[in-house]
């Protein structure tokens, strides 16, 4: 049996469209940014005797996507024998957080550590992005690019984690699944809006900026262009048809809060991604008055902390907060 825990991403410069095809290829260049402690873990075992793969999901996720992936990773891994899979993560699942990116990286994980062949990391990113395109950006820690093309280096660190210990505040204002899953958002958007295209040419000049931004450890930088992006995205979907509002109320009254304190004095950056909740960049220094200010939004049920991670990791044993999902309980923090 081997464990994998991957950390979820957030994107500075989104990915909010898929190129034509079926091959799961961006339409435009993303980066992220790797949330230490915002988790997923992954448990795989291989079953000689069972006819089938079986796989789980706790609390319960998309099986049906997930048995797919299991036997297109299985095929591109060499994997001939059936497995168990089990996924469960530390935080909200299907809200905005990217549960689908760290769940999708800790199971390719796992499942490279069964091949017979280490897999380089060209091919892990392959496969990760078949689960959830984000995916394959966190198999990698710090600041990663990831851009269209089969060729290698799609996927790429531009900075490591402890280039920028930046702080991060995931302001939660809703616990409930999201509207319109990404998927079914992303071909709409692509499909029906006609802001489409301009969203796939203003991203690539936002990329330009927080990659020069993440280089010179510019915060102002970063966080203006990520919220511009942010903004564009949500532009793109509103224009689609029928249209995406992925924000509630809640959502405006945590803008507004990180304006009203930018306007203050103190730097703060929001970020939104297919989900009501807000993610905030600052200083470390600011991260205790930034979240008490966010917490006092009236509607923000949870502030989430986390900071620049690592990578991957494989394990022999289920990680602490992990271990009642094994039993079939929710995990820490979740409601029955
Ligand atoms: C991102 N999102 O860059 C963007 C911003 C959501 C909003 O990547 O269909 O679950 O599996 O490729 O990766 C979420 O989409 O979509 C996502 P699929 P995925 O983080």
């Amino acid at each position: 049996m081997i464990w994998a825990v991957a950390n979820a991403n957030v994107a500075l410069v989104k990915y909010w469209g898929r190129a034509p095809g079926d091959d799961h290829q961006p339409a435009g260049t993303s980066l992220s940014l790797t949330l230490d402690g915002l988790v997923s873990g992954a448990r795989v075992e291989e079953r000689p005797d069972a006819g089938a793969d079986h796989v789980a999901w706790v609390p319960p996720g998309p099986v049906g996507d997930l048995r797919r992936f299991v036997a297109l990773a299985r095929g591109r891994l060499g994997i001939e024998r059936p497995v168990d899979v089990l996924i469960t993560s530390n935080f909200p699942v299907a809200a905005g957080l990217a549960s689908s990116a760290s769940a999708y990286a800790a199971l390719t994980t796992a499942l490279a550590a069964l091949a017979t062949d280490i897999p380089s990391a060209d091919r892990l990113a392959a496969i990760a992005r078949r689960g959830s395109g984000s995916a394959c950006r966190s198999l990698l820690g710090g600041f990663v690019q990831w851009r269209p093309g089969e060729e290698a280096g799609a996927v790429t660190q531009i900075a490591p984690p402890e280039h920028w210990p930046l702080a991060v505040l995931a302001a939660v204002t809703d616990n409930g699944p999201k509207r319109v899953p990404s998927r079914e958002g992303m071909r709409r958007t692509r499909d029906t809006s006609p802001y489409f295209d301009a969203w796939l040419r203003v991203g690539a000049a936002d990329l330009d900026a927080a990659r020069a931004a993440v280089r010179s450890r510019d915060l102002h930088a970063l966080g203006t262009a990520a919220e511009r992006n942010a903004l564009r995205m949500h532009a793109a979907a509103l224009g689609a048809d029928p249209p995406l509002l992925y924000w509630e109320a809640t959502t405006v009254a945590v803008i507004r809060e990180v304006w009203r304190l930018r306007e203050d004095g103190t730097p703060a950056y929001f970020t939104i991604d297919a989900g009501p909740q807000v993610k905030v960049l600052c200083e470390p220094a600011d991260s205790p008055r930034v979240e008490r200010a966010l917490a006092d939004v009236p509607g923000v049920v949870r502030i989430l902390r986390s900071r620049p991670g690592g990578p991957p990791r494989t394990l022999r044993e289920p990680p602490a907060w992990a271990v009642h999902a094994t039993l079939g309980a929710p995990p820490v923090g979740e409601e029955a």
